[in-house]
């Protein structure tokens, strides 16, 4: 679709959509085409597990053209809207407003960007997660609202309780990036239960959209992030870590058993996966195209 379109059905899904939106983590085209072909309406291009797909650890070691060139191949593969992980902008407003304008460029539909500093670390990894100055971040936002205006998607995201502080810093933040154009407020957490989330929402009364991220608290079933009125929950690294389990079974299987007959009816037929990538169509242009003889 016209990307204009992409971004009005995330900003749908996002930001007036009443039932729960979910958000599937993909990280290059073939994730996002089976994320497609498993019915999810729109994707999240996870910053943690592009890092890993390229071998990288998730500490602002991709740049960010790798990270626009990827986010392409996601968009070209589907039809479906992508929120894209922007970190923290990779370093100021100006840093910030020329991804977000590349991004659009590339047919992302949306944006998150976190208030951490350049550099940042992975929210789950270690203790040192310094924040960015609140003001400071504000600008970032501005300067990405100003440079791209409605035509991505802008999540705040904010990293308060993952840096230790508590809930009136959050709240705090995200009072500052509502104010400062900000679409959606993404709220992150560490802990093992939603408890702080479910505080916050409490705190927000929704001034605007919630997103969440449950990785580590995932017991938490669906039906409680919809009485707590939260817009949009991000699976935010499963397909990455199921193609790791799934790709380390392979690799150890071969090497026991010598050979791959075991394995054959345990992984996709090259049939499904031509299918995904519509080479039917392929011999169809050919049929028309190139020259009969
Ligand atoms: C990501 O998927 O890269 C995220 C979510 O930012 S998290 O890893 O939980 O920080
Ligand atoms: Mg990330």
């Amino acid at each position: 679709p016209e990307l204009a379109t992409r971004a009005a059905a995330l900003r749908e899904q996002i930001c007036s959509n009443r039932d729960l939106s979910f958000l599937m983590e993909a990280h290059d085209g073939l994730s996002s085409a089976v994320a497609e072909r498993a019915g999810f309406k729109g994707l999240w291009a996870s910053g943690l597990s592009i890092a890993c797909s390229l071998g990288y650890r998730d500490a602002s070691e991709a740049s960010w053209t790798q990270l626009i060139d990827v986010v392409e191949r996601m968009v070209d593969s589907t039809d479906l809207p992508v929120l894209v992980d922007g970190d923290s902008g990779f370093g100021n407003f100006n840093n910030a407003r020329i991804l977000a304008h590349k991004l659009r460029q590339r047919g992302a539909a949306g944006v998150a960007l976190e208030d951490k500093q350049f550099p940042k670390m992975n929210s789950f990894v270690g203790d040192r997660h310094p924040l960015a100055d609140a003001n400071e971040f504000s600008g970032r936002l501005r300067a990405v609202k100003d440079a791209v205006g409605d035509e991505l998607v802008l999540v705040a995201r904010i990293e308060a309780l993952i840096a230790g502080h508590g809930l009136d810093e959050a709240l705090h933040r995200a009072h500052a990036y509502a104010d400062a154009g900000a679409d959606a407020i993404l709220i992150h957490s560490r802990k093992s239960t939603a408890d702080e989330i479910f505080a916050f929402t409490n705190g927000w009364q929704n001034r605007l959209p919630v997103v969440i991220v449950p990785t580590k608290y995932y017991r938490t079933p669906a039906s409680a992030f919809r009485a707590a009125g939260i817009s949009t929950v991000i699976w935010a690294n499963h397909s990455m870590r199921a193609a790791t389990s799934a790709m380390r079974n392979v690799c150890e299987r071969i090497i026991t058993e010598q050979g791959i007959a075991g394995i054959e009816a345990e992984v996709a037929t090259l049939e499904d996966v031509f299918s995904l990538f519509h080479y039917d169509e392929l011999a169809l242009a050919e049929a028309r195209y190139l020259p009969a003889n």
